[in-house]
């Protein structure tokens, strides 16, 4: 069984998560979320999150692509996930390419393209509009 993981926010969950998850999951037949906690966010990313981590934890686990959802509670924890977890292969947007090549070491490291025209920040703007 191949193991693929993944991690981020998934803040306002939109389709633009889904297209990645989707594609992520193709990579393999396992996809663990590792999913940004909202001290992590808040401490490391300068993210307030709308949901709470256990809100989107519970969004992500209803998606049928995603078999497993952890916390991501550092940017260190990435090699252990792998080794821990036995990842065959670490996905991520091509807004990362090339910052987790590190990882190359342990697992495949394959980066997507990201969804173009679909933020959380412009879900927020557009609404501000209304
Ligand atoms: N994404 C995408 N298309 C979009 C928006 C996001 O493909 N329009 C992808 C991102 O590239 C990422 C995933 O969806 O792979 C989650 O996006 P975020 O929640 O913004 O994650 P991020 O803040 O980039 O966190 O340690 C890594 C970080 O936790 C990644």
């Amino acid at each position: 069984m191949k193991r693929v993981i993944t991690y981020g926010t998934f803040d306002l969950l939109h389709y633009g998560h889904l297209n990645l998850l989707r594609r992520a999951k193709e990579q393999g037949d396992y996809l663990i979320v590792a999913l940004s906690t909202d001290e992590f966010n808040w401490n490391e990313k300068q993210k307030k999150c709308y949901f709470e981590y256990e809100k989107r934890k519970q969004m992500l686990e209803a998606i049928r692509y995603v078999d497993l959802v952890i916390p991501e509670e550092n940017w260190e924890q990435k090699v252990t996930d792998v080794q821990e977890y036995m990842v065959d292969t670490f996905v991520i947007g091509d807004d990362w390419e090339g910052k987790f090549d590190f990882l190359k070491e342990y697992c495949d490291v394959v980066y997507l393209s990201r969804t173009p025209e679909i933020s959380t920040t412009q879900i927020k703007e557009s609404l501000k509009e209304k």
